[in-house]
């Protein structure tokens, strides 16, 4: 008999275009648990509906981050891939765990108080609910594992919560998932500013490098990169996060660990690392942007696919929920 898979789901939100952050911090083990485990992966075009998106920009964002995905690795032949809201059981699972979740638990994530501040003119209440609709992507597939970057820890926890409260209340029904953090780039910090995270929303774009970005871009961020006043090449994230920073980015772009990072550089400046670190980068993206550039080439295709894996998706999402409403007592005929 064949051994059950394990279930992996993740998402990324449309809300911009990647950067080497979401890349090293969650796509990349998204990619590698393809061959091992049974993943769903989707674009959470919900979640970009919590920032003012013009609706253009969200059509756009939404084909744009399907087409570097699968540029990246993510396979549709191996995975379920698709858009969060072509599956309406995510908003419908959505409301029913709002009532499985505190007010005072929503309250205390620190995505909510980062994003409110920036954005004092708009603190809908969906971004309040944010980390509950993320809940319910993840309880619906029965989800092990979920693959992604250190500031989603803390919305893991609550899912966490969530699940065993609704398992506890009524009668097991979904499975408690875990984290996946990769080795290293948990997380990928700001080129501009070494002691804060690697951010597509950030306003200074020096700071991030897009996915898609051109390689003289790339090699102007990377020149222009923060490090600090000593000349030591060294692993030590504390003391010198800007140096650490573009050791993580090399080892993760070269496919090589960390003590061997380190020792390609031994005895080089700041300058060798800066341009050797950027061009290892813009060689690894170079495939993710011609493949790119051609899955945009056929977007009717590119709607199919996702389509295809909605329909795949909604075929698991409607027995969760049809456990569900029987589990809540909402009458079915
Ligand atoms: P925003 O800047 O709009 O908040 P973001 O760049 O943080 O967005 P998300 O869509 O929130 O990106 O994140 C997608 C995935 O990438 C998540 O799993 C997240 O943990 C991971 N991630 C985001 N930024 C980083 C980073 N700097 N380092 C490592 N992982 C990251
Ligand atoms: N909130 C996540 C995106 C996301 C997600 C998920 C990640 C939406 N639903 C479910 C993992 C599992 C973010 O990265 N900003």
């Amino acid at each position: 008999m064949e051994e059950c898979k394990k279930r992996v789901f993740s998402a990324i939100q449309p809300t911009g275009s990647i950067t080497i952050g979401n890349y090293i911090g969650a796509v990349r083990n998204m990619v590698a648990m393809q061959d091992e485990y049974d993943c769903l992966y989707a674009v959470a075009d919900l979640h970009s509906l919590t920032v003012d998106i013009a609706p253009a920009a969200l059509r756009k964002n939404t084909l744009e981050l399907a087409a570097i995905l699968m540029a990246a690795g993510i396979d549709p032949e191996k995975s379920v891939f698709f858009v969060q809201s072509q599956v309406h059981e995510h908003a419908e699972l959505g409301w029913v765990l709002n009532c499985y979740a505190q007010f005072g638990e929503a309250r205390r994530m620190t995505q909510f108080k980062d994003k409110s501040a920036k954005a004092p003119e708009n603190v809908n209440v969906g971004l309040f609910d944010y980390p509950v609709l993320m809940a319910a992507d993840i309880l619906l597939y029965m989800t092990d594992y979920v693959p992604v970057g250190k500031d989603q820890v803390q919305h893991l926890e609550l899912s966490r919560t969530i699940a065993e409260r609704f398992n506890s209340r009524n009668s097991p029904t979904f499975k408690v998932p875990e984290a996946i953090l990769p080795k290293f780039g948990q997380k990928v910090r700001s080129l501009s500013d070494p002691t804060a995270k690697m951010s597509k929303s950030d306003s200074d774009p020096n700071g991030y490098v897009l996915v898609l970005d051109r390689p003289e871009d790339i090699a102007r961020k990377f020149k222009r990169a923060v490090t600090d006043s000593d000349s030591k090449i060294i692993y030590a994230p504390d003391e010198k996060p800007g140096i650490s920073n573009l050791l993580t980015i090399y080892s993760a772009f070269a496919g090589v660990d960390m003590d061997e990072s380190v020792k390609r550089f031994e005895g080089r400046d700041y300058a060798y690392l800066k341009t050797t670190v950027a061009d290892a980068v813009i060689e690894g993206l170079r495939p993710i942007r011609e493949g790119y550039e051609k899955l945009m080439a056929d977007k009717d295709g590119l709607l199919k696919t996702l389509a295809v894996g909605a329909e795949k998706a909604s075929y698991i999402a409607r027995r969760t929920m049809s456990k569900v409403w029987r589990k809540l007592g909402c009458v079915r005929p």
